[in-house]
Parts: C-alpha cells; sequence; structure tokens
C-alpha cells in the first residue's frame, strides 16, 4: 500500500507541473484529492491493515494529500491573475491601433498638379485608349513611314497598324477629328517606349497639351508655358525657350529650366549647361491641321508635351527613375 501512495504522490506531482490552465488543475484536483479521487479509494483499503500498519499508511497519506495540495496552490494563483487580466484588465488610457492610410502615388500627384494648372488657364482633360491605330500614333501627326519611331525598336507593335501609344498626341488628333475649334485641351496618360535603364522605363507617363483658335501665336505658347513652369517650380524659376523638331510642329521649341540641383553653376545633372529640358513644344504643323481637316487659313495653334516622371523627379530630387515603379512602401510613404 505504501508503494502504491508514493506511486500515486509521483504521478500527481508530475502531472501537476504539466497543467497550463485553470480547467486542467479543477481537473487534477479531483482527479487526485477529490471526494471519489484516486487517493480516497486507495485510503478504502486502510480498513484490511493491521493496527500497528493502519496510523503509520494514515500518516504517509496525509502527508502527500498536503503535499499534492501544496503543489497545486501556486498554480491556482497564476491562473487567478491571468483570468482576471483577460476578463476585466482593460487599459483605457491607451493610445489606439493606428491604421495605417494610403495616399495618391508620386506619379499621380504630380499628375494632377499639372492638370489643376491648365484646368486654372481653361484647359479640359481628354483620355483614351493606350492600344492604338497605327494612323493616330503616327501617320495624322506627320511622322513619315521611314521615321526611327516607327521602328520595331522604338514602338510596341500589337499588330501591322496597331502599336501601344508612344506618346499622348493621338488623343489632340481624336478631339481635333470630332471638335471644330477652339479646343484647348491636355491630354495625360500612360505611354510606352522599349527602353529599359536608368532614365528609361518601358512604360512612363505624360502631360500633352493642344491650343487651337483663331490668330494664337508663339507669344500665346510662351505665355502659357511661362506660366506653367512659374506656378510648377515657382514664380522665381528661369526658363528658356530652345529651337528643336518634331514632325508634327513648324516652328518647335524645347523649354529649359535652370538646373534645380546647380542653379545654373554647372553639374553633372545638368551636363555642366546649368539647363534642364522640361517639356517639347511648337505650333501645330499645317500638315497636322489638313488631316483633320481644320482650315489653315483662319485658324493656328499651339502643342506640348512634356514627360511626368521627368517633373516628378526634378520637383523631389531623386536620381533614379526606377524608385517611382517598385512600390516599396518605405519610398512611397516619403510623398
Ligand atoms: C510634344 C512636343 C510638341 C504635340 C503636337 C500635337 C498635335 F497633335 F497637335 F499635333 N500633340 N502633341 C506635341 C508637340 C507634343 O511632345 C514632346
Amino acid at each position: 500500500m505504501k508503494e502504491k501512495l508514493l506511486e500515486l504522490k509521483v504521478r500527481a506531482l508530475k502531472d501537476i507541473e504539466s497543467i497550463t490552465n485553470k480547467e486542467e488543475m479543477d481537473r487534477l484536483r479531483q482527479y487526485y484529492l477529490g471526494r471519489k479521487g484516486a487517493l480516497t479509494s486507495l485510503l478504502k483499503g486502510l480498513a484490511q491493515l493491521s493496527e500497528e500498519e493502519r496510523p503509520v499508511i494514515g500518516k504517509i497519506a496525509n502527508q502527500i494529500k498536503a503535499e499534492i495540495s501544496e503543489k497545486l496552490q501556486p498554480a491556482l494563483e497564476s491562473f487567478k491573475i491571468e483570468d482576471a487580466e483577460k476578463k476585466s484588465y482593460f487599459d483605457v488610457t491607451l493610445p489606439g491601433r493606428r491604421i495605417p492610410l494610403g495616399h495618391l502615388h508620386p506619379i499621380t500627384q504630380t499628375t494632377e498638379e499639372i492638370c489643376d494648372i491648365f484646368i486654372k488657364l481653361g484647359f479640359s482633360i481628354v483620355e483614351g485608349p493606350e492600344v492604338e491605330l497605327d494612323y493616330y500614333n503616327f501617320e495624322a501627326l506627320n511622322i513619315p513611314k521611314d521615321h526611327p519611331a516607327r521602328d520595331m525598336q522604338d514602338t510596341f507593335y500589337i499588330s501591322d497598324n496597331v502599336v501601344l501609344r508612344t506618346h499622348t498626341s493621338p488623343m489632340q488628333i481624336r478631339t481635333m477629328e470630332s471638335t471644330s475649334p477652339p479646343v484647348s485641351i491636355i491630354a495625360p496618360g500612360k505611354v510606352y517606349r522599349p527602353d529599359s535603364d536608368i532614365s528609361h522605363t518601358p512604360m512612363f507617363h505624360q502631360v500633352e497639351g493642344l491650343l487651337v483658335d483663331k490668330g494664337i501665336t508663339f507669344g500665346d505658347l510662351k505665355g502659357v508655358l511661362t506660366t506653367f513652369v512659374h506656378q510648377i517650380f515657382g514664380a522665381d524659376m528661369d526658363l528658356r525657350f530652345r529651337p528643336s523638331f518634331f514632325p508634327f510642329t513648324e516652328p518647335s521649341a524645347e523649354v529649359d529650366i535652370r538646373c534645380v540641383v546647380c542653379h545654373g553653376k554647372g553639374c553633372r545633372v545638368c551636363s555642366y549647361t546649368g539647363w534642364l529640358e522640361i517639356l517639347g513644344a511648337g505650333m501645330v504643323d499645317p500638315e497636322v491641321f489638313k488631316i483633320v481637316n481644320y482650315d489653315i487659313d483662319t485658324i493656328s495653334g499651339f502643342a506640348f508635351g512634356m514627360g511626368i516622371e521627368r517633373i516628378a523627379m526634378l520637383k523631389t530630387g531623386l536620381d533614379d527613375i526606377r524608385l517611382l515603379f517598385e512600390n516599396d512602401i518605405r519610398f512611397l510613404q516619403q510623398f
């Protein structure tokens, strides 16, 4: 009997060590110490023992009972605290959990900023297909069949006469086709060219503009674009118009701003010229007006185009265009 009691004690203490919650602990207490528990049923055998043995075994049994009880007590205390924490401990002074807020992508922010400036100048926004007919992307823009821009190397072809648009100018043609002058629109959106390096991505964003009316001159072009540059880069920004060439404008110009890095002193960013190119522009070539059936004797107009990534990079001081396309939240959060 003594062996059985000791065996019970060893088993009970081992069981107690492995309990993890109050339910398990209550079950063990019932099982070992309860009125119908293991110890009680063992002690039923006391009656069969001799007079001398009975008090000895009884004493051992009581010691074991006390020992098991004592072992169970600290476990009970710790579960009581845990339960109290679970049920009623609620610190109303803790700050709330913040839900992280998103915001517009820097390219979207820049597009909206550019569009807002032209909207205030009276322009309307037009949007259209990114998969475009060769006719609208090249032919109607007076870009000849043998022009290098039409090469497989410079344009994504879907089929012989369907391309991913390489600029948003097709929207200017589509708008002129369906609307009589006066027209003043800007066309923001995605465009595609098979380039990929530190300063080129195969998809990028553009805003192009077009204004057609009676008596529009290069002076109007200078006025609108000067206002734009002063709005987006600050009223004290210097700019210059430099002669250039585009198949769809004549005369054509490129617009430079003072280098945002060296302010004109000359540095690596501006190739030591002190100037940064930010847009192309010109008076719409009469050949383009003829294609959309506009009367070249009564109207004239100007058009311009710019890359949004370039404007966004110059405004924020970024030196690698690819950061704008990686969607790294640590980068995007800074805008
Ligand atoms: C540019 C530069 C100069 C342009 C011309 C036309 C259209 F359709 F009116 F002929 N749309 N966009 C244009 C002119 C675009 O981007 C650098």
